[in-house]
């Protein structure tokens, strides 16, 4: 039986707009979330010790992560090599570069030939000898447009039927793999996709480019006895007859809010040709809370937000307070005692929303159906507004004037009047939004 460690979307270096910087370090508070994160992952794998750790891709939030951070993903794997258990990397589409061939900022790891690392970034098997037997991985990293097709493959084709094409040549790679495997050998695939029934979290909003979506029968097959995945940050087995698992085991740690209610986690893998068992095990991240709130209808707003406030255990997590409330009450809100109330927190931030206190009636004899012309329109429009009752023969005098002379006429007449902002300008305003409301 083999034990492996299956972890995924560290996203090492994301993040820090909820994070602060730490005085005593200078690093931002996040990047040290999720360096000791991964050291707890790590710290598991050397305990067991597991005789595999698999990662399935995006290492970074990018293919060019600053070297600070790239030393502290560094050094928490550099303890895998010291225990001596073999690793894969898989390149995810955030470790993809843009420029050149292959160019993955996991690549480097191959480049200085480190010791039982093996970097997947291209469809291909790997066979590993692990101190409890021999395991072949069949790598998938994060495919692109060019991965498989050229340009004049897909000219003029949709973004489905690319899809399609990708499938069906996938298909026959894949294939091509699976008939160059020992039957044997117990076998993972190792894939970065997005599977056609994967519920979504954050990478939705973190992908640069509308990705590929593969068909779940492409990863269910009888020759994997598992199914390591990356890039959905939401734990989840596609396959709920578990033959074989597809398992996503989500970010360790929470990327942004979307993440907020989502368990965080690794996956411990016993494996052996035919049989498997896997358990998801919790990792203890820093929670992310959303208090939000509508005090539009509240007496004391501000006590009814410091009383939704204290409703949650805010200590050390990140908060986001969003409240509704009406422009007026405004002035009853003291920012001071909400900093105050949220001091607690490890990072807060505070969202007011004005919401707009009359919700413009509809005009019902005004429809874009039935015809009027301009003067009855506005008369209409002046009947159902109330606060303008005062000015109201004014601006009809006005739109008169409008209607019947040409601007600059129009202009003389207005300014021989004494009051100069109501036919001045009322009447164009008020003829606007009649406009708009046709
Ligand atoms: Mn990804």
């Amino acid at each position: 039986m083999i034990k492996i460690l299956h972890l995924s979307d560290i996203h090492m270096g994301s993040g820090f707009t909820h994070g602060r910087i730490n005085p005593e370090t200078g690093l931002n508070t996040r990047l040290e979330d999720f360096v000791s994160t991964l050291s707890r992952c790590i710290d598991r794998a050397i305990a067991e010790p597991v005789d595999l750790v698999i990662f399935g891709g995006d290492a970074f939030p990018d293919a060019t992560p600053p070297p600070y951070v790239q030393e502290a993903f560094a050094s928490q794997f550099r303890r895998l090599v010291d225990a001596d258990i073999p690793t894969v990397l898989l390149v995810g589409n955030h470790d993809q570069h843009s420029q050149g061939q292959g160019g993955a900022s996991l690549c480097i790891y191959r480049t200085l030939g480190v010791p039982g690392f093996i970097v997947g970034d291209s469809l291909t098997t790997h066979f590993i000898q692990t101190r409890n037997g021999a395991v072949q991985i069949v790598t998938l990293p994060w495919l692109t447009r060019s991965t498989l097709m050229t340009r004049q493959d897909t000219e003029g084709m949709s973004m489905s039927e690319v899809n399609q094409l990708l499938t069906d040549k996938l298909r026959v790679v894949i294939e091509g793999e699976v008939r160059r495997l020992n039957p044997d050998i117990p076998t993972i695939l190792l894939a970065h996709l997005m599977a056609d029934n994967a519920t979504l979290g954050a990478e939705r909003y973190l992908a640069v480019g509308k990705g590929f979506t593969l068909p779940l029968s492409l990863l269910t097959r009888d020759c994997f006895d598992y199914v390591a995945l990356g890039h959905v940050h939401k734990h989840q087995n596609l396959n709920k007859q578990n033959n074989p698992p597809v398992i996503y085991p989500g970010s360790i740690e929470r990327v942004d809010f979307s993440e907020e209610k989502e368990d965080k986690g690794y996956v411990m893998v016993e494996l052996e040709r035919g049989h498997v068992d896997w358990e998801f095990c919790p990792l203890p991240v820093r929670t992310f809370r959303t208090i939000e709130l509508d005090v539009s209808k509240a007496e004391d707003p501000q006590a009814a937000i410091l009383k939704a406030i204290s409703k949650h255990n805010i200590e050390d997590a990140v908060i986001r307070l969003i409240y509704k409330l009406r422009s007026e009450q405004l002035d009853l809100i003291e920012s001071a005692i909400l900093h105050q109330a949220l001091s607690t927190a490890h990072t807060y931030t505070i969202h007011p929303e004005l919401i707009s206190q009359l919700a413009r009636p509809r005009v019902p004899e005004l429809s874009a159906s039935s015809s009027i012309d301009p003067m009855e329109a506005l008369k209409t429009y002046l009947n159902n507004r109330q606060d303008l009752q005062e000015i109201s023969a004014k601006m009809l005098e006005a739109a008169h004037n409008l209607l019947s002379v040409d601007a600059e006429n129009w202009l003389e007449v207005t300014e021989s009047d004494n009051s100069p902002q109501v036919s001045n300008s009322s009447p164009a305003i008020a003829i606007d939004t009649q406009l708009k409301l046709l």
